[in-house]
């Protein structure tokens, strides 16, 4: 039986007129709309594993205002957990995590103003001790995700039952992929 449920909760959290019937438990944000044809694959695996999220574009760098708005009043809005992807000098998931108790997950953006990628990867990855960032590989949205939704699956039966059903189905492609290689 497939136990997964269909989230399809995109909201833009600073509008508030906008009401959801589900509280979106995750956030996902960019530093910029050209990041987000990475980070719809963390919108994408969410909705898949049944977990609502909303997404929205925040920038340390050119809204240093709005990021510390947003990320003081996450966890009171009822997120559990911050997904951040930003490119070049990547200053949003760490400045983030410093201004809230929640988890951040850090996504490398390799994006038009990225050197190699590298300067992401190290800008995300290299915070000082004391304010973690869980950094995932460069342009690795869909991983982020899906380790937002394990956090979130500590406390939520369904999330587990939806992840065990996500690793099942990955188990069965590779499988698959063998026996058609195998002949
Ligand atoms: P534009 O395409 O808008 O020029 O942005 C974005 O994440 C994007 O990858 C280019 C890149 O700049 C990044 N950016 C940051 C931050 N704000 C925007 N790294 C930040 O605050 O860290």
């Amino acid at each position: 039986m497939d136990t997964r449920n269909d989230a399809q909760i995109i909201i833009y959290p600073m509008k508030t007129n906008l009401i959801n019937i589900r509280q979106p438990k995750i956030a996902i944000i960019m530093g910029s709309k050209s990041d987000l044809h990475i980070m719809q694959d963390a919108a994408d695996v969410l909705k898949e594993l049944g977990v609502e999220y909303e997404i929205t574009v925040v920038s340390a760098h050119r809204t240093p205002d709005r990021m510390f708005s947003y990320a003081r009043a996450a966890a009171d809005r009822g997120i559990k957990v911050i997904i951040a992807g930003a490119g070049g000098a990547a200053h949003l998931p760490g400045m983030v995590a410093s201004l809230t108790h929640l988890p951040v997950i850090g996504v490398p953006v390799k994006s038009s103003n990225s050197i190699d990628g590298w300067d992401s990867i190290l800008s995300i990855l290299q915070m000082p001790n004391g304010i973690p960032v869980a950094t995932v590989a460069l342009n690795a949205a869909k991983n982020a995700g899906i380790l937002a939704a394990q956090i979130l699956s500590t406390a939520d039966e369904t999330i587990v039952a939806n992840l065990i059903a996500f690793k099942e189905d990955l188990k069965k492609k590779v499988e698959e992929s063998a026996k058609e290689l195998e002949g």
